[in-house]
């Protein structure tokens, strides 16, 4: 088989899409997602000058062979565009290679190791009341874990939590917005607000926490060790991850299980994380990792130290990289838990799948490949449209991290 042409599909069904589709001379095609938030048109870029005039004609079963190629020829390693881009291109080939072998992309990549994907949803407030409103509504839904986060006194604005009504969407259209952001009172609400899901809704219900990378170590030891009481699934990106030994500073402190990488975009971003076994879960995703290929080695390498994934699953990795995902977190041995932020109808009808969600569990289905396509009719519907994540400052105007 030869690749005969790749074409790069940009979409904005409610939010930005980058879909990556390689075409055979055997009539399959793949799809990747090359999708990345705030900087869509870089990532096509990327893929439309540089790696897809180096792709057609090449055999689509040579994954790991391509995979090197393209990482290893271009001389610059790693960073974000670049891993998008390769990790799209990887995945449209192990689509082609499950549609050629007539098979779902779980079965190439160990077969079930699970009946189900546990799922974690999103429940956020502006305030507490409000955050353990959305808590029931998510349990009714039937998820068996659930991230929470609510706004905070002090602050008019809190990441992760819609400002007016609908839900919570990570990019805004048209240029940054700005939020507030304040580590005081933050750090005295969040067991407040634990404390106040555990007596509402009991033990049974696994509880997540985001802290999206705005809290010093030491400050995260803290927070982690007041959260210990209430037995969290994971507290999320406490601290940025450059530096990897800070996160020996959390780990020192407490035993609330830290998850982290869905910055990351290879597995040396994670290395000494991983081999010191500072984390617990590892949220590098397929589409920004690099690849189903890389992953693989990670989640592998991840095992050895008793690091389970959690993969990031938010509305801007595409239904493309949630179907790799499910497959991936089916095959795998030492899968941890699975983000779930379902996507938008429209979202839904461009790219139609045959993943499904029923009582707090995912399942990737049974087509061949990925089992997920693209409507590039109704796609055209839908320019791109400039979006990004906000930015945040502390009260005092100076820039924090996300
Ligand atoms: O901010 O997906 O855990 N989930 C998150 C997301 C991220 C966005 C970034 O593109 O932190 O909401
Ligand atoms: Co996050």
């Amino acid at each position: 088989m030869k690749i005969t042409k790749a074409s790069v599909n940009i979409t904005s069904p409610g939010r930005n899409f980058v879909t990556l589709k390689v075409e055979t001379d055997a009539g399959l095609y793949g799809l990747g997602d090359g999708t990345l938030n705030g900087r869509e048109l870089a990532v096509a870029g990327y893929l439309g000058d540089h790696l897809i005039p180096c792709l057609v004609g090449r055999d689509p079963f040579d994954t790991e062979d391509i995979w090197q190629y393209f990482y290893r020829g271009a001389y610059w390693r790693r960073g974000s565009v670049t891993m998008t881009a390769i990790g799209a291109i990887d995945m449209a080939l192990w689509d082609i290679k499950g549609k050629a072998l007539n098979t779902p992309l779980y079965n190439l990549l160990g077969g079930k190791s699970r009946n189900g994907i546990l799922a974690y949803a999103h429940a956020n407030g502006k305030d507490i009341d409000h955050a353990l409103e959305d808590v029931a509504r998510h349990k009714e839904l039937g998820y068996k874990a659930i991230r929470v986060q609510s706004g905070f006194p002090g602050v008019s604005s809190t990441y992760g939590v819609p400002k007016g009504a609908g839900r919570y969407e990570p990019a805004e259209r048209g240029l940054p917005s700005e939020q507030q952001w304040a580590t005081e009172p933050y750090l005295r609400h969040v067991p407040r607000l634990f404390a106040r899901v555990r007596e509402q809704f009991g033990e049974e219900l696994h509880l997540l926490h985001d802290c999206h990378h705005r809290l010093t170590p030491i400050e995260a030891a803290r927070l982690g060790k007041e959260l210990e009481p209430f037995h969290l699934f994971w507290m999320e990106d406490p601290t940025p991850a450059e530096l990897q030994e800070g996160y020996r500073i959390i780990r020192e402190h407490t035993t609330t299980p830290i998850a982290v990488g869905e910055v990351f975009n290879s597995v040396w971003d994670a290395h000494d994380l991983i081999r010191n076994q500072w984390i617990d879960y590892l949220r590098m995703t397929l589409a920004h990792g690099g690849g189903i290929t890389p992953m693989k080695k990670a989640a592998d390498f991840a095992a050895l130290y008793h690091v389970r994934t959690g993969f990031h699953g938010a509305t801007d990795l595409s239904p493309v990289c949630m179907a790799a995902a499910l497959h991936f977190d089916t095959a795998i041995h030492n899968f941890g838990i699975q983000e779930h932020m379902p996507h938008s109808g429209e979202t839904d009808a461009v790219f139609p799948h045959h993943y499904s969600f029923k009582d707090g569990f995912l399942f990737p289905g049974d087509a061949p490949g990925l089992g997920v396509d693209l409507d590039e009719k109704l796609a055209a519907q839908y320019p791109y449209q400039r979006a990004y994540l906000p930015v945040n400052r502390k009260l005092d105007g100076t820039l924090t991290d996300w």
